[in-house]
């Protein structure tokens, strides 16, 4: 066999509006705006620059259905590259560009292949050689429930390395719409040696290999659950038709959480200090990319007091923002205060009062699983009655909040001195 190269991309949602940031600065949200753009350009260097052989998209190229004009334009700009450097393309739509989406009359050039709402295979070739065949199907709209892998067929050449490039939630994941679902079995079933994924944001590798099942997740983060390094996968396929995958960052503006322990920290410039010195941290790992970090304070010490005083988390956070460098910067999105006053509640747990009788009943609470499923059944009253309807809370909630809750109640019970 013929050994390659390709790339794996999928969730581009060029042109995403980045909607729900609060009092961004006009640089911030201007750059967070071209950001989509600048990653996909990031992905069309890095082929031309590998020389790779081709790359293939699983779906959600534009964030919405009705595609922008500007991210129809930039992407076929970036198909036209691709089509000069002799790279070819093999992209399927997803649910946020299903094929009956609105879609301008762009001319693609002939390198690029956009498979249609049926399944069917494509043959790569290389110098007038096949070495690779694709099978692909498009989301035809929005939702689709279906299991498509069930409308897949088996490899026609059993000489080729096979790929399956797909939009789809494998295994159920909670965390994303359930379109196309299917299991890592049904992927076996259909004998090819690579399921090239799309949908999932976070990358991962389902299944290594025999077949390899992977999503290669964005290209670039979006909001604060989207952290981390964002790209797509060089996958190196070699002449015994073993295929091995390699992560490249290709996002511009990277999302990390940053969490500052107040203990030890006396003095409101010392948590500055203490601030600043993550908040560089952060700027050192992201390589020269801009950031945008959601901050927590968490732990006990004599600083909490301050930070309980109205205004003081706001102040400080338009102080980090003033003194933020200008470029690459790290903005601070918002600051979370989880943090508690200097008290030791196991010890004061011990005393022979009110607080300490509470405090060694909700120990109790959270040290048995039926204390919290008790808990669970009164609490949840409050949310699943017929009024309310809302979704009962998990027993992991139940016990955050009874311990938040005796946070509370010794902090107002026990003001400090
Ligand atoms: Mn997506």
């Amino acid at each position: 066999m013929q050994p390659f190269r390709f790339v794996h991309a999928a969730d581009l949602h060029i042109d995403s509006p980045f909607r729900g940031l609060r009092d961004v600065d006009k640089r911030v949200g201007e750059r967070l705006r071209e950001s989509t753009f600048e990653a996909f350009r990031n992905l069309i260097s890095l082929c031309i620059d590998e020389q790779v052989d081709f790359l293939v998209i699983a779906g959600d190229i534009y964030d919405g259905a009705d595609r922008s004009v500007r991210a129809q334009l930039r992407f076929r700009d970036g198909m036209r590259q691709l089509s000069d450097a002799g790279i070819a393309v093999y992209i399927v739509h997803g649910n946020h560009d299903p094929l009956d989406g609105w879609l301008s009359a762009v001319t693609w050039p002939e390198n690029v292949h956009i498979f249609g709402p049926e399944p069917e295979w494509k043959n790569v070739e290389l110098n007038g050689e096949p070495i690779a065949a694709i099978q692909g199907v498009s989301f035809p709209t929005r939702e689709v429930r279906e299991n498509l892998v069930a409308r897949f067929s088996t490899p026609p050449d059993d000489s080729l390395f096979t790929i399956g490039l797909l939009h789809s939630n494998v295994g159920g994941n909670p965390n994303h719409d359930n379109y196309a679902p299917c299991t890592i079995d049904d992927l076996k079933l259909t004998g090819l040696d690579y399921w090239a994924l799309g949908h999932v944001h976070t990358r991962q590798t389902l299944r290594r290999q025999n077949p390899a099942v992977i999503y290669p997740g964005n290209l670039q983060g979006r909001h604060p659950n989207e952290d981390g390094p964002r790209g797509c996968l060089m996958v190196e396929v070699n002449d015994e038709g073993a295929a091995n995958t390699r992560f490249h960052a290709l996002d511009v503006v990277r999302w990390e959480p940053a969490n500052v322990d107040i203990a030890d920290i006396n003095t409101l410039d010392a948590l500055e200090a203490a601030i600043q010195q993550k908040l560089d941290d952060l700027a050192v790992k992201a390589e020269g990319r801009d950031v945008i970090c959601s901050l927590t304070l968490a732990g006990r010490g004599p600083m909490h007091t301050e930070l309980v005083r109205p205004g003081t988390v706001d102040d400080l956070l338009t102080e980090l923002r003033t003194t933020a460098s200008e470029s690459p910067w790290v903005w601070v999105e918002r600051i979370y205060d989880r943090t508690h006053a200097e008290l030791d509640l196991d010890a004061r747990a011990g005393s022979d009062d009110f607080l300490g009788a509470v405090l060694r009943k909700s120990a109790d609470v959270l040290d048995s699983d039926e204390g919290i499923k008790e808990l669970a059944a009164v609490v949840g009253d409050v949310f699943t009655g017929r009024k309310n309807g809302l979704p009962a809370p998990t027993d992991e909630q139940i016990r955050n909040w009874t311990a938040e809750a005796r946070w509370q109640l010794a902090e107002l019970l026990e003001p400090e001195e």
